[in-house]
């Protein structure tokens, strides 16, 4: 990283650090989800004011009430910054007038063609770029393809006049929230930025680090951008090789899950993944499509990033073929079998069931003619495939009238013991069973 840029006091720069420094510049979050709301507490509890923006008025209210609706944001945190001020929930991007700096938090899901939709950061944009003013630092957060940006928010930002790295500052800083996960939160997971300018650079650095345990600058908006992009597709390849392994290890016989359990006790260079029942969640399954959409405009295929996902959009099926195997043992069908799914969330211990494999399972079952139902402690209702459907209690007698339970997510708090007791037959896609012996069970 170049020397560290020294500000002029009167410069539009000097003036924002001062503010930073001071603790007395007003600070702009937009979209209040799992990114945008704990990143909004945060910089309340440092001190500063914020103004938490978000287009859903249902969440807007309840924040105002002082309640939170993200898993990891304690309601009384909430409460108490709403009452004093110190957080004001709003949908008027008006406010954005009076804001010193931004954060852009929202989605970026990929479109019906499976590209990127970045239409949610454009509309943002559009917002700040309506009332930015000399001297706002713009910040997106929403993970996106490298080029983002200086490509789509730049142009918008300069259609003001205003000249980036001197009126105005932008750069990109990727989020990297795991939602439910206690160990590392908001506050010490090391920030990545990058800027426009060193001088964008520097004062985003300094805002974060007025309440982040660590901030890492990079040299550019498009670094930043990748890196986000290298730690989730790094996820999504290795979790498509331990699948890929975990079929081979099926034709020859071999117990994948010994085998991944032995090879995590090399101490280096090794990391171990898990085969499952497919790939869950907002980021693994999507982030990596981002990455090679842009590839692909490039001219370059990125091949890894498209076979991981053939081989983990496979894997639902292959939970379902598991259990017709289990329904044939005991002479039964698919069609007109009764089946349980265990856990409907994209992983254990949380309540998100966005992309979750658990769900194409479910429309797999229920389209070869088998009747479905869920239970999962985190998701008490569920509206799916056009029913609202409600969570069945893992009590003996329900167990039992089930032809086969499939644990498609090893949430920590399932009765196991149970579950093999009860069940007349168990596919189980998650080891979640480990060291249990009994027939009735079919592993992944
Ligand atoms: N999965 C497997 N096998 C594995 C690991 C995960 O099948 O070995 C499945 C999970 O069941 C889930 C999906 O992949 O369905 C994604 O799981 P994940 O553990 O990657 O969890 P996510 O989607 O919550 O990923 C987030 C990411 N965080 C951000 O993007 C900021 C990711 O970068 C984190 O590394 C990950 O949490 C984490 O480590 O928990």
């Amino acid at each position: 990283m170049s020397r560290r840029p020294h500000f002029p006091r009167t410069s539009a720069a000097g003036q924002l650090a001062a503010r930073i420094e001071r603790r007395s510049a007003r600070l702009g979050v937009i979209g209040l989800g799992y990114v945008g709301l704990p990143l909004a507490v945060e910089f309340g509890k440092a001190g500063f004011r914020v103004d938490g923006i978000d287009i859903d008025q249902g969440k807007v209210g309840r924040l105002r009430r002082g309640r939170s609706y993200v898993q990891d944001v304690a309601t009384a945190d909430v409460r108490v910054l709403v009452r004093s001020g110190r957080l004001r929930p709003t949908t008027d991007f008006g406010v954005l007038r009076n804001v010193d700096a931004v954060n852009i938090c929202v989605p970026t899901p990929l479109s019906k063609q499976r590209d990127p939709d970045v239409s949610y950061i454009v509309a943002a944009a559009r917002e700040v770029a309506r009332h930015l003013h000399r001297g706002m630092l713009v910040i997106l957060e929403s993970t996106t393809y490298p080029g983002t940006t200086e490509e789509l928010i730049l142009p918008l930002l300069q259609e003001s006049g205003m000249r980036v790295g001197r009126d105005f500052f932008l750069a990109f800083s990727p989020e990297r929230v795991d939602p439910g996960n206690p160990e590392y939160t908001t506050r010490n997971i090391p920030k990545v930025v990058g800027g426009v300018t060193p001088a964008c650079t520097e004062l985003a650095c300094r805002l974060y680090a007025q309440r982040l345990e660590r901030v890492v600058p990079v040299s550019s908006t498009q670094v930043a951008e990748m890196v986000k992009l290298l730690e989730n597709t790094f996820r999504s390849v290795n979790i498509g090789l331990v699948n890929e392994l975990a079929l081979m290890c099926a034709r020859l016989k071999i117990d994948v899950w010994e085998v991944i359990e032995a090879a995590g006790t090399k101490p280096f260079g090794f990391m171990p993944f898990y085969p499952g029942p497919g790939l869950g969640g907002h980021c693994i399954p999507i982030d990596p499509f981002y990455l090679s959409w842009k590839a692909r405009s490039a001219g370059f295929e990125a091949r890894f990033i498209e076979l991981a996902g053939h081989v983990n959009g496979h894997m639902p099926e292959h939970a379902v073929g598991l259990v017709a195997e289990s329904l044939n043992r005991r002479g039964k069908a698919v069609k007109g079998a009764r089946v349980l799914v265990l856990g409907v969330a994209y992983k254990g211990g949380i309540d998100d069931t966005r992309e979750s494999p658990s769900l194409d399972i479910m429309t797999t079952l229920e389209e070869r003619g088998a009747r479905v139902d869920y239970s999962d402690p985190f998701v008490p209702k569920l509206d799916f495939a056009g029913r609202r459907r409600t969570s069945v209690p893992l009590t003996p007698a329900r167990l039992r009238r089930f032809d086969c339970v499939v644990i498609a997510t090893a949430h920590r708090d399932f009765p196991y013991g149970e579950i093999v007791r009860h069940a007349q037959g168990i596919v189980d896609t998650r080891n979640a069973l480990k060291g249990r012996r009994s027939n009735k069970i079919v592993r992944l």
